[in-house]
């Protein structure tokens, strides 16, 4: 079975996602996520230009071939957008694979590990009444494991908090922080400000709402290292399943400083696209989570790999999973995480309706778990006149500033 023809896909329902779709001489097809927030035509071109030309006429069963020829080939190593581009094929030639044995991807990767994955949902509040509020709702809609941001009293919009239930329409956990504006967003920061008042934010969810909820928390990125070791350090008594994104990722060696001075688990990884970028970090044990995503880390064959590594060095799993993910990463990152046995947790926003409507999901969401679900392959069909429906505009991730002016990690 070869390689007929492959195309792009890029729609905007809600937001930008772009798509590799593979179809082989026997008709059968199978989707690619290779969504990078911000940079989608990058990698669009990367894959129409470059990449759909080798693959036509290519056994498609041939999945590990066709990465290392991917891979290896283009010399080039790395990097987000060859990642994406290599992730989008990968998981698409799986998907083929799997409808073409007539399984679900995870039967085709050893069978289920465990009955579905523990997701957790974003609770967010500019105070801390809102952010309360936005945890009930999460726990009405069956979340098991809720990840909490505020605003910073002082500071006006800040990572991970929808501007309003209105804004968000009715959904807080609905926060996209990618505009379609002319220019970035500039948002504005001050770290000593955060470092003051999110231990109290957790006190009060914990007080409301006892010890026993997996609370989780994202820093992205804005910490020293000797700021996260404070911040870690004051959390503990509110026991966090994670702090995520404590220091930017780059600086592996940061996290050793981290670990001294906490024994808050850490996860790191969404900006990362490689199982290299993971050396220091898993042999050293200085992470308990991997955050990469199956569409920015070269798809399941790459992650597989990064994830078995990682259960050596006893670390765990903890798939990116924001709506920048696609309904088709997210379907892959789930038949990963039903099958390998160092699954720690799933990420999971939700969709927007308007998504839903241009990507046909199977998976669902039951008393906290979410399962692939067993139809062949990875379960996800794309609605080609839907798709058209939502034209690719143009949009921006925030730029940070500190209160002086000087450009910060956002
Ligand atoms: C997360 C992430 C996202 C990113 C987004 C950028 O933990 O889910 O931090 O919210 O900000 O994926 O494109
Ligand atoms: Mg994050």
């Amino acid at each position: 079975m070869k390689i007929e023809s492959a195309e792009t896909v890029v729609t905007s329902p809600g937001r930008n996602f772009v798509t590799l779709r593979i179809t082989t001489t026997d008709g059968v097809t199978g989707l690619g996520d290779a969504t990078l927030n911000g940079r989608e035509l990058a990698v669009e071109t990367y894959l129409r230009e470059h990449v759909v030309p080798l693959l036509i006429g290519r056994d498609a069963g041939r999945i590990e071939d066709t990465w290392q020829y991917l891979y290896r080939g283009a010399y080039w190593r790395r990097g987000p957008v060859t990642m994406a581009a290599i992730a989008a094929v990968d998981t698409a030639l799986w998907d083929i694979k799997a409808k073409v044995a007539g399984m679900p991807l995870y039967q085709l990767l050893g069978g289920a590990s465990r009955a579905g994955a523990l997701a957790y949902g974003h609770a967010s509040g500019r105070d801390v009444p809102e952010l309360l509020d936005s945890v009930r709702a999460h726990l009405d809609a069956g979340y098991r494991a809720i990840r909490v941001q505020t605003g910073v009293p002082g500071l006006g919009s800040v990572y991970g908090v929808a501007a309003s239930p209105a804004a968000a329409g009715g959904k807080r956990y609905d926060y996209e922080p990618a505009q379609r504006t002319a220019l970035p967003v500039e948002e504005t920061w001050d770290t000593r400000a955060y470092l003051r008042h999110v231990p109290g934010v957790f006190e009060a969810v914990r007080a409301e709402f006892g010890p026993e909820l997996p609370l989780l928390h994202d820093g992205h990125h804005r910490m020293t290292p000797i700021q996260a070791g404070r911040l870690g350090r004051d959390l503990e008594p509110y026991d966090l399943f994670w702090l995520e994104d404590a220091t930017p990722g780059e600086d592996q060696a940061a996290l050793r400083l981290i670990r001294q001075h906490t024994t808050t688990p850490l996860a790191i990884g969404e900006v990362f696209n490689s199982a290299h970028d993971y050396t220091t970090l898993l042999q050293e044990r200085l992470i308990d989570y991997v955050r990469s995503a199956v569409t920015h880390t070269g798809g399941i064959t790459a992650m597989r790999k990064l994830l078995d590594m990682a259960g050596h060095y006893g670390a765990k799993s903890g798939i990116h999973g924001p709506t920048d993910i696609s309904p088709v990463g997210m379907a892959a990152a789930l038949h990963l995480d039903l099958a390998i046995h160092n699954f720690g947790i799933q990420e999971y926003m939700r969709h927007s309706a308007e998504t839903l409507e241009v990507f046909h999901t199977s998976y669902t969401f039951q008393d906290g778990l979410l399962h692939p679900s067993d139809a062949p392959g990875l379960g996800v069909v794309l609605d080609d006149e839907a798709a058209t429906r939502f034209p690719y505009e143009p949009a921006y991730l925030p730029v940070n500033r500190l209160t002086d002016g000087t450009v910060h990690d956002w």
